[in-house]
């Protein structure tokens, strides 16, 4: 089984290195986005997003022709799909752009083809994706009409890579298949093997659904044991770092590290479509959330006290006087997103409480819209180290492990990351 044309549809931080890689192993991949610099910015061989190897992967797909970039759907053989699956109220699964996108191929599906839907889902998802394809083209069979002998066959295909090392993870990370059909499967298998270099582990749709919720709730549960662990040993005065390392030393006990909280587009959010989905079952994993999510505010009123105390230090000295250097911004180390991150809550709240506040972000070249403050700014390390009343540390990027030394002379720290322990 081969293939000649493919479409991926989304052209994200998913999207395009998957799109790209199918295009390095000259397969005909056409891309879709709704976004039209995106479109333009990729077909200029150019990328719109950071990822460390994709620019020239990107760059060499496009000038050889394999890869194209367009607003509108066109026939393929195989269809991707890698877009949002965020939120709403509610902490309910938002589907619409799933929708969109189903709606979107389905004037263009002809018999034969593959639709393989990447995006993280709830349970049911592929099912309802398959569904709105039959409801948007009565004279195909889908595999809920026709099971092995429908004309359109449909899979479910987690993505799993991580942010900041996706080429390598797209290529060497083990593949869950779940296929609404064994022959979908099947299709699907042979599609992936084309890059994927680890094995491509066959399952039904909604597992295969529930297997990536799991591993990122998982984690999520031990994040929020350590973040747990963190808020009881500041109240009993032990260094939870100390505490972990120790505890580390178990042959059988292997604790994560406690943080500003947790951030970005997929610990923060899979989980809750799982309690979504089993409400009086979740138990832990909805208060796993709830911990994660708890934890910039503590954070923030260990800043508060830290404050309070320099204030109550320095006779004559208001709020407005006070400067406070917030370390990071990320949602994680040595990457660029700032999205969903508990260090840009906390920043955000710093700023309100009317002291200056100097982000150091040495990722980023400068604030986003939503970040702009007249009482925050955009510093180098030196800079604000040298200004700051209070330092706080929120990601344990490598330029701040780097300048350790100076970052430990500093006055009053709120250390979150665990950098000076
Ligand atoms: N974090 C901690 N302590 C830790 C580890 C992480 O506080 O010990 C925080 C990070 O700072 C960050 C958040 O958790 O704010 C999430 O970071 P991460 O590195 O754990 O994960 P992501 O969101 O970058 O990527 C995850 C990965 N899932 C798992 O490791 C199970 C990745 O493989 C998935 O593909 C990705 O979610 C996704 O797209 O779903």
């Amino acid at each position: 089984m081969s293939f000649q044309t493919i479409s991926m549809i989304g052209l994200g931080y998913i999207g395009l290195p998957t799109a790209t890689l199918f295009a390095s192993r000259k397969i005909k991949v056409i891309g879709v986005d709704v976004s039209e610099h995106a479109v333009n910015t990729i077909n200029s061989g150019r990328i719109h997003i950071v990822e460390p190897e994709l620019d020239m992967l990107v760059h060499a797909a496009v000038t050889e022709g394999y890869l194209r970039a367009t607003l509108t759907p066109e026939p393929a053989e195989v269809f991707l799909i890698a877009v949002p699956t965020p939120f709403k109220d509610g902490n309910k699964p938002d589907l619409s752009y799933i929708e969109a996108a189903a709606k979107a191929i389905a004037p263009v599906l002809s018999k034969g083809n593959l639709v393989i839907l990447e995006s993280t889902s709830p349970v049911g998802a592929t099912e309802q994706m398959a569904a709105w394809l039959a409801e948007t083209r009565p004279d195909l069979s889908f595999p809920q009409q026709a099971g092995e002998e429908a004309d359109v066959q449909v899979a479910h295909c987690p993505e799993r890579v991580l942010p900041g090392k996706v080429v390598h993870e797209l290529v060497s990370n083990d593949r869950v298949i779940g296929g609404m059909t064994r022959k979908a499967s099947e299709m699907a298998v042979a599609l992936y093997k084309t890059f994927v270099e680890g094995e491509c582990i066959v399952t039904n749709a909604r597992t295969a659904e529930m297997c990536k919720l799991t591993e990122n709730s998982f984690r999520d549960v031990n994040i929020a044991f350590a973040n747990e662990l963190s808020m009881i040993c500041g109240k009993l005065d032990i260094n939870v770092w100390e505490l972990i390392a120790l505890a580390n030393h178990h042959p059988r006990v292997n604790i994560l590290q406690p943080g500003a909280g947790v951030g970005g587009h997929c610990i923060a959010v899979d989980p809750w479509f799982i309690v979504d989905t089993a409400p009086d079952e979740a138990r832990i994993i909805r208060t796993a959330r709830e911990v994660n999510d708890f934890k910039p505010e503590w954070v923030l009123n260990q800043i508060k006290a830290a404050i309070t105390d320099t204030l109550a230090a320095k006779p004559g000295m208001t709020m407005a006087d006070v400067k406070v250097a917030c370390l990071g911004l990320a949602f994680k180390p040595d990457i660029d997103d700032l999205r969903e991150s508990p260090a840009v809550a906390i920043t955000r709240k710093v700023a309100d409480l009317g002291c200056q506040v100097l982000a150091v972000e040495p990722n980023i070249e400068n604030l986003a819209q939503g970040l702009k403050r007249p009482n925050l700014t955009l510093n180098t390390l030196t800079d604000a180290l040298e200004a700051a009343d209070v330092a706080c540390i929120l990601v344990k990027h490598r330029l701040f492990i780097e300048e350790l030394d100076s970052i430990r002379q500093h006055g009053p720290i709120v250390d979150a990351v665990g950098l000076l322990a």
